[in-house]
């Protein structure tokens, strides 16, 4: 254990600088190239004072110009800007929970899709009321599957999961008007209310900026999250490794890349069938090695112990390694830079489905009847293209660190029973960790979430905050790209407890866990929600009242401004590294930085500086602390 050691931002950086390289070599362009170019920003669009949503525009806000054509000002700018972003993260979410509930909806005993925890099926069945006695279990997956997809567009009510919140929480959404009805209308109100000539009142714009990230976080997301589990299995603690070094020049390198893991899931599969690995190895590879970049990355190595080779701004890179013979992507995040990139290599662009298409790809339409077909084709695909590699563009760095992952609520509820030694002999609920957090043994907690953005160092925020945290006895849960920062520095290997306070290095000993725990994907906040839910009731708090913040230092997708908005909704004060183009409006500034306070007891911080983000988490989580008199 004596030699543990982080790797470096500059490490990193060393390693980028020597792929690119490679790519000057064969001409390709890369997204350090493109930010040149699109440096400076338009001032406009940063400060979200650009309307263009009607054709009478585009039209600016400035001092001489302080309306559009319509009068609009530059509030009602900004807050309709803000909500279509908050939109289109909650419809991506979502309807990648959609197809998750699809699939099981077409999950079938002979596969390729199966019920693979049929307790939490039943779980979901009885808290939604749904008859469970002597059903067979596919029969119960196609009706529970059936209501999930309904939630989409249900006609009255409000999102069933949202039963899980605690009834203080649920009493704030509802005299907020926040409390989020059926998926689809929610994005079609937040189209509607910023539809040329409706709303401009930034507070009504907020309102249903939560209300439709709510029906992400307490919705769609819930449901990718929860149908995942139920299709593909609950996490538990796995061991993987991360970073680019997890690419095996001997083999046949395939990358996951996207989000959806039904894909993913069958691509792995194929690659572990010994007749695929014969296969390969009578193409002159010595086997297979399916590694994942972003969150596609995250569901595989959460249930899989499947390698993480990076995060989102190490796309780019695993195709420079020139030893990538297929990147596989399913939705969102994806470069379509992939395109051009992947054509100065031998690597295939494979896209998969219809909802992001790309140019200079191999499609192969992906769908729940033909996955196994399709999942076969591509990773015969890849097979065939090793022998197409150039060896002299070959340079995969051996940097990797371990990692255990797998870290959902149950697995952390299991985890830390036991942990504590004394009164609490309650297992099966979060008070040893409660305790742990009361005792002041851990301060608390800190949900760290989100992209990359290359108007940051990439993974410098992710990193040096959660070194912070842990130092100072804070734990990190962690999703996203954010989880995968933490891995390829190291933050989860459990070595890593001698970065920590104290009081955290204990708990890690006895409980036998990193300080850096992996929730999972970007959809999986929505574990966080419940972990944050499940607290508050096990300790009779409401959720603000927790030490527990979370942070998106360098997010930079509508998704990310989606979970913002439901996590701070859910009563968590959420901070932000990188401003969601809001600046030009102080009113806006002021409720998303102080007045949804009233509405959720909580609100939003941006800080750009590094040093003061960390403290200001660790100030907010000692106040609360405070007000608790712990
Ligand atoms: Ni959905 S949204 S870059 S992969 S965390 Fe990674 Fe996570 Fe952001 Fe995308
Ligand atoms: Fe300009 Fe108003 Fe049209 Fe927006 S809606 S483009 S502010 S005229």
């Amino acid at each position: 254990m004596g030699d543990f050691k982080l790797t470096t931002i500059e490490e990193n950086e060393a390693i980028t600088n020597r792929l690119l390289e490679t790519g000057a070599k064969v001409g390709a362009d890369s997204w350090q190239l493109r930010v040149k170019n699109q440096t400076p920003h338009c001032k406009f669009g940063e400060q979200g004072v650009c309307c263009r949503i009607c054709s009478m525009g585009p039209c600016r806000i400035t001092p001489k110009a302080p309306r559009g054509i319509c009068g609009c000002d530059a509030h009602g700018i900004v807050g309709r800007n803000f909500l279509r972003f908050t939109a289109g993260g909650c419809a991506a979410h979502s309807d990648h929970g959609r197809e998750i509930a699809h699939t099981l909806y077409q999950a079938r005993p002979e596969g390729p899709y199966k019920v693979k925890d049929p307790e939490k099926l039943i779980r979901i069945a009885k808290e939604w009321n749904i008859e469970t006695e002597g059903k067979d279990i596919y029969d119960l997956a196609h009706e529970v599957a059936y209501v999930a997809l309904g939630e989409y567009g249900k006609i009255e009510g409000y999102q069933n999961f949202t039963s899980r919140a605690p009834e203080h929480t649920r009493e704030l959404w509802k005299k907020a008007e926040i409390m989020p009805r059926a998926v689809d209308r929610e994005i079609a109100t937040a189209m509607h209310m910023t539809h040329m000539g409706n709303t401009s009142k930034p507070e009504a714009l907020v309102r249903q900026s939560f209300r439709t990230g709510l029906s992400d976080g307490w919705g769609g997301s819930m449901t990718g999250t929860e149908f995942s589990d139920v299709l593909f299995g609950t996490p538990t603690p796995i061991e993987t490794e991360a970073n680019l070094g997890v690419m095996v020049a001997e083999n046949v390198n395939i990358v996951v890349h996207g989000h959806d893991p039904s894909l993913s899931e069958l691509i792995c599969e194929y690659a572990d069938d010994p007749e695929m690995i014969a296969y390969a190895k009578s193409k002159g590879a010595k086997g297979i090695t399916v590694s994942g970049v972003c969150c596609t990355s995250n569901e595989v190595a959460m249930r899989r112990g499947i390698p993480m080779a990076g995060n989102f701004l190490q796309q780019e890179n695993v195709v420079l390694t020139g030893a990538c013979e297929a990147i596989v992507v399913d939705v969102q995040c994806i470069f379509p830079a992939l395109g051009p990139l992947s054509k100065c290599f031998h690597t295939k662009f494979v896209t998969t489905s219809p909802i992001c298409q790309m140019p200079d790809s191999d499609f192969v339409r992906f769908d729940a009847a033909t996955a196994g077909e399709n999942a076969k084709a591509i990773v015969k695909m890849a097979i065939d293209n090793f022998e197409n590699r150039n060896p002299d563009l070959v340079y995969i760095p051996d940097t990797k660190q371990k990692a255990t992952v797998g870290y959902s609520v149950e697995a952390i509820v299991k985890t830390l029973d036991g942990v504590t030694n004394s009164q609490v002999d309650e297992t099966g609920t979060t008070k040893p960790l409660l305790q742990c957090i009361t005792s002041g043994v851990i301060r608390g907690a800190v949900a760290m979430v989100g992209c990359n953005n290359p108007k940051i160092r990439p993974d410098y925020l992710h990193v040096e905050l959660m070194k912070k945290m842990i130092a100072n006895d804070i734990v990190i849960i962690a999703s996203g790209c954010s989880a995968q920062a933490a891995a390829k520095a190291g933050l989860m290997d459990k070595a890593a407890k001698d970065l920590c306070g104290a009081g955290l290095k204990r708990v890690c000993e006895l409980a036998d866990i990193p300080p850096v725990l992996h929730m999972g994907s970007c959809v999986d906040i929505s574990r966080m929600l419940m972990l944050a839910a499940e607290l508050a009731k096990d300790s009779g708090l409401n959720i603000s009242q927790l030490p527990v913040v979370g942070c998106a230092p360098e997010w930079m997708s509508e998704k990310a401004v989606s979970i913002g908005n439901y996590v701070v909704s859910t009563g968590l004060d959420t901070f932000l590294g990188v401003d969601p183009y809001v600046s030009g409006s102080d009113q806006m500034c002021e409720l998303l930085t102080n007045g949804v306070r009233d509405w959720v007891e909580a609100a939003y911080t941006v800080e750009k500086d590094l040093d003061k983000l960390g403290d200001l988490m660790i100030e907010r989580i000692e106040e609360k602390r405070a007000a608790l008199g712990i």
